[in-house]
């Protein structure tokens, strides 16, 4: 059911380095034709660190994990592309049609094709205001096993209650040289992590641990953005409170609120959300791969 390309069959096969990415994040998160940039660029990271990169969406009703340069501009520019999460992926695979994979169908998918460490941006979570409208991501991060580097949560979130709901869900936040959750855009929140690593053995060594331990679920590798594109807290507040205005006023709902205010961010930003967003979407593939050769190598 789910197609693993021969590329990314053949490291599973040798016990080589593998790196899961998203295509919402294309699809839906950032603006034609930079996010077709974005994405080829995080496959071009992930094997300048010497893994292999999985893109995973679903064409033409196949689940697949693992996609040719073609297939990552089809899922960035085309029209009308599904935004699935897990609940969704029956949807396109019934129809034949197309649909990107948010982190949670892209973990569904990813770990059933035998790949542990996956790369994104930030992950949903409780939306501000709106304590009912719960990412289905942090259900998924909850029982589905992936080691998943991002750079926490999306700001535009609830932080403190996205940890909670992390901490309910049994997600170890992991701080990648740091003690705080990072606030996407920026690299510090406030909010602690529950534990520090400084490098990607260490890194692969708590993962190792969690798979022996046979714990269900995914642990959050936390990154903060690279500092030259980061923006500062203040800044970010603002924007990010115009854009929940704008949400609010313009009645966005369900799937759409996420996309919405980072475009909305963006724009109030002058496009400085957005670079930070690259820069963090890029600085994750290239963690994310580390960790995927260090745990290599530990199996061998
Ligand atoms: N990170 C980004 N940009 C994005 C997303 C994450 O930098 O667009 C996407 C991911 O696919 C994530 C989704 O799973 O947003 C969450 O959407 P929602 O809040 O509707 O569950
Ligand atoms: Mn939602």
């Amino acid at each position: 059911m789910i197609r693993t390309s021969d590329e990314v069959a053949e490291a599973l096969g040798a016990g080589r380095a593998v790196v899961a990415l998203e295509s919402t994040v294309l699809a839906h998160g950032l603006p034609r034709p930079r996010n077709l940039q974005v994405g080829l660029g995080m496959e071009q990271r992930v094997r300048d660190a010497g893994a292999v990169p999985a893109t995973v969406g679903v064409l033409g009703g196949v689940p697949r994990v693992g996609l040719s340069r073609d297939e990552v501009e089809r899922m960035a520019m085309a029209d009308g592309v599904l935004k699935l999460s897990t609940r969704d992926l029956p949807v396109p695979v019934a129809r034949g049609s197309d649909g990107a994979t948010t982190v949670a169908a892209t973990m569904w998918l990813a770990h059933r094709a035998g790949v542990q460490v996956f790369a994104t941006g930030g992950i949903g979570g409780v939306h501000r205001g709106e304590d009912r409208d719960v990412s289905a991501d942090i259900t998924e991060l909850g029982r589905t096993p992936m080691l998943v580097v991002c750079a926490g949560a999306k700001s535009v979130l609830d932080l403190p209650a996205t940890r909670e709901a992390l901490e309910t869900a049994g997600v170890l936040l992991v701080g990648y040289g740091t003690n705080e959750l990072p606030a996407f855009y920026s690299p510090r929140s406030g909010i602690p992590v529950d534990v520090r690593v400084d490098d990607a053995a260490q890194a692969a060594a708590l993962w190792r641990a969690h798979r022996d331990l046979g714990l269900p679920g995914a642990m959050l590798l936390c990154v903060p953005p690279p500092e030259a594109h980061a923006l500062a807290a203040d800044e970010v507040d603002g924007a990010i409170a115009q854009a929940l205005e704008g949400a609010r006023a313009a009645g966005i709902r369900g799937k759409e609120v996420t996309p919405f205010l980072l475009r909305a961010v963006a724009e109030a930003t002058g496009g400085r959300s957005l670079e930070a967003n690259v820069g963090l979407l890029l600085n994750n593939a290239a963690v994310a791969a580390s960790v995927a050769v260090a745990l290599a190598e530990g199996a061998r």
